[in-house]
């Protein structure tokens, strides 16, 4: 298949998806402020990066968390759970979702980063604004997660001092009107090439090659088509830019479509969509059922080292 460039899509793997190839990466790690996460080589096993959410109307848990105690002692779960990455998310990135202003964005996010900040954990910050970004990781935050991919100038320069590590996601659209007609010729191919081209540009910002982490943005102006066709190439996808890859599948509206379950029933159909993507390449898993995905991946990581 000819992609825009004149580049093929990279024929499947001859194994087919769900044979695991250790990554090609140039460093073993992520760079990711105070940790270094392994993510190749003996010491690696999928990392589970776990949600939370500090929205009045969070994506799936209601807004049970939207109180800093809530979101303290669901923090303190997930860390009992096994997690490897706290993702703090101030504003709903559900399809839809009004924007919120950057002010209530840190009104919402600042209490957490530094209550959760001396946890033992990573933080990560789920955001798009520059300014929530320069605040959260004076702070201490150690990644910021933006879903723009860091198109805006602003974003890159507000990381690229300093060591946390960014996560760069492929987004068609804007959340509020991303699903309403997704439309791509190769969406494998436009994936790949938007993240090899943010990938580039931050760079040359100056930010190392190991504290780079790539999304190929499930859900993000894709249909369920686009996305499994994503899922099944997933290792291509990584293998194709090399740096780890970082996917977010939990409870979304593919995993509803897929299993016919509303919202709070899909924790059986996420677990196996984490599990479908560390075994097709990815290193992190986004993830709201911590406990679950966790036990999931220890299996299948027992079955692949003694292979
Ligand atoms: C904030 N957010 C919601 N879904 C996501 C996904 O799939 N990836 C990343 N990186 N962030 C997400």
């Amino acid at each position: 298949m000819l992609t825009r460039g004149g580049e093929r899509s990279p024929p499947r793997f001859a194994d087919g998806p769900g044979t695991f190839r250790m990554p090609e990466l140039s460093r073993n790690y992520l760079q990711c402020g105070r940790f270094r996460l392994p993510v190749s080589g003996d010491a690696f096993r999928p990392l589970v990066m776990g949600i939370l959410n500090v929205t009045p109307d969070s994506f799936s848990d209601g807004g049970r968390f939207d109180g800093l105690e809530l979101a303290l002692s669901h923090a303190e779960q997930m860390i009992a759970d096994g997690v490897d990455i706290v993702d703090i998310g101030g504003e709903s990135t559900r399809p839809g979702a009004p924007p919120v202003s950057a002010e209530e964005e840190l009104r919402r996010v600042m209490p957490v980063v530094y209550a959760l900040r001396d946890c033992g954990k990573p933080l990560s910050v789920d955001t798009r604004r520059p300014l929530v970004m320069r605040e959260v990781l004076a702070a201490g935050a150690d990644m910021i997660n933006d879903i723009e991919g860091f198109r805006d100038p602003a974003s890159l320069a507000a990381v690229s001092d300093g060591d946390c590590a960014i996560c760069i996601m492929h987004m068609q659209g804007e959340p509020q009107s991303m699903q309403q007609a997704p439309q791509y010729g190769d969406v494998f191919a436009e994936v790949r090439d938007f993240l090899r081209e943010r990938v580039a540009r931050a760079q040359a910002a100056g930010i190392s090659a190991d504290r780079i982490c790539i999304d190929p943005g499930y859900g993000f102006g894709k249909t369920v088509a686009h996305n499994l066709k994503l899922l099944a190439w997933q290792q291509e996808l990584q293998q194709a830019i090399g740096f780890p890859l970082l996917a977010g599948l939990s409870r979304k509206s593919t995993i509803g479509q897929l299993t016919g379950k509303p919202v709070e029933q899909r924790m059986a159909g996420s677990v196996g969509a984490a599990l479908v993507a560390a075994m097709n390449g990815a290193q992190i898993v986004r993830v709201h059922d911590v406990a679950e995905t966790v036990d999931a991946l220890k299996v299948w990581d027992a079955a692949r080292r003694a292979r």
